[in-house]
């Protein structure tokens, strides 16, 4: 790709303005507690913040997550062995802002193969931020541009983008790399003008300081959930511990859950009750809108559980069998949408993609 001339128009002011951005944001101060103490049952009061990555393969996520963390969110063996993510990763880190609020910072690291696209849309919902990774000796790739739109269609409103594997390229070609990443995000979510671009090294730790840094900035903005609000949880992974049992997790979206009270989980309607819990590794007792959530659960077989469910307190959801959807088309699709309803089916048809359901359309309206 041709990194220059095209990009080198129109841009110097877009780039000085995150610089002045950048300049600003250096007074602040953010403690982090010792990797002993990271272990421990959060603290009451503390906000909870989802971070999710999103990025093509290789631009770097994992090793962004872990030179932050210190935690390696790949953890299959396939993983490790190919060295790249296949699912869903988790890590945590506390740190404390400027105004003295204590900020959990929940990771969830996606893979960027695009045959594992599906699993990185299981882990965008529910986040607070994205960091959008893309790696300077790069620059933007196919599934740069998937996960950036698949954020935009699932409404992400906030985000830095994060240019990894600063260490591999000179001066010059990382400063094109950010004029081409400033044109990519314009008038996005990720436009510079609310979101700074930040370059960094997991391998020299350059720049790692400055992200911590914007994203205490960014966290001070988001609204804390709503802790009285119905117990919500949906499942993205269930799984045996051995001497445990059945174990469910995910981003407890609203309310709090708590060691001993019966649950409901949708929409098999299937009751259990918590034997168990923690929160980002750490047994606790209560765990609260926001956190990344792991709950041992009695009364329920494994196979009964899986990706898409959702965990619920009893009797206060119920299933319909009608849904108000509004379907969003990625801007680089051109192709006709076609939705008809054939032989009592709903079919939505969009060139060579299909999805069909043994539904009918009750009405459809296009805006
Ligand atoms: N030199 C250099 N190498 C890096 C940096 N970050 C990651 N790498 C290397 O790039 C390769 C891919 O890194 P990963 O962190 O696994 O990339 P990923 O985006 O998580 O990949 P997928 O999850 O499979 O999409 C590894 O060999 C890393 O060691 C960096 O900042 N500098
Ligand atoms: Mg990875």
């Amino acid at each position: 790709m041709d990194r220059c001339g095209h990009h080198k128009r129109g841009c110097r002011s877009a780039l000085s303005a995150s610089i002045t951005l950048v300049s600003a944001l250096r007074s602040l101060v953010i403690k982090e507690r010792p990797t002993s103490q990271r272990r421990l049952a959060p603290e009451p009061g503390m906000k909870p913040i989802i971070i999710g990555t999103a990025g093509h393969i290789d631009h770097g996520k994992t090793s962004l997550v872990k030179a932050l963390t210190g935690i390696d969110a790949d953890r299959l063996e396939e993983e490790k062995r190919r060295g790249i993510t296949i699912d869903l990763g988790f890590a945590h880190l506390e740190l404390v802002a400027p105004s003295g609020e204590k900020l959990r910072l929940g990771f969830i690291d996606v893979p960027g193969h695009e045959r594992f696209v599906r699993n990185m849309l299981a882990g965008v919902g529910g986040m607070d931020m994205v960091l959008l990774v893309i790696a300077a000796d790069e620059s933007i790739k196919p599934q740069t541009r998937e996960h950036f739109e698949i954020c935009r269609l699932l409404s992400i409103s906030r985000g830095i983008t994060v240019i990894t594997k600063a260490d591999l390229v000179d001066e010059d070609t990382l400063s094109v790399v950010k004029l081409e990443v400033d044109d990519f995000v314009r008038g996005s979510f990720l436009d510079t003008a609310r979101s700074p671009i930040v370059s960094v090294s997991a391998i020299t730790g350059a720049g790692l300081d400055e992200l911590k840094h914007e994203i205490v900035r960014l966290a001070a903005d988001v609204p804390a959930r709503d802790t009285d609000a119905i117990l919500r949880l949906p499942v993205d992974r269930a799984f045996v511990m051995k001497g445990f049992g059945t174990v469910v997790t995910g981003t407890l979206i609203a309310g709090k859950i708590k060691k001993e009270e019966e649950v409901e989980i949708f929409p098999e309607k299937k009751r259990a009750r918590v034997r168990g819990l923690q929160v980002h590794g750490a047994a606790t007792d209560q765990a609260v809108a926001g956190q990344r959530t792991a709950v041992n659960l009695s009364g329920v077989q494994l196979e009964e559980l899986g990706r898409g469910m959702t965990l619920a307190s009893p009797d206060t959801l119920g299933t319909t069998q009608r849904l108000d959807v509004q379907i969003g088309i990625h801007q680089r699709i051109h192709q006709a949408l076609l939705v008809r309803q054939a032989q009592g089916a709903c079919q939505v048809r969009l060139d060579d993609v299909r999805i069909q359901q043994q539904h009918r359309i009750v009405r459809f309206q296009r805006q």
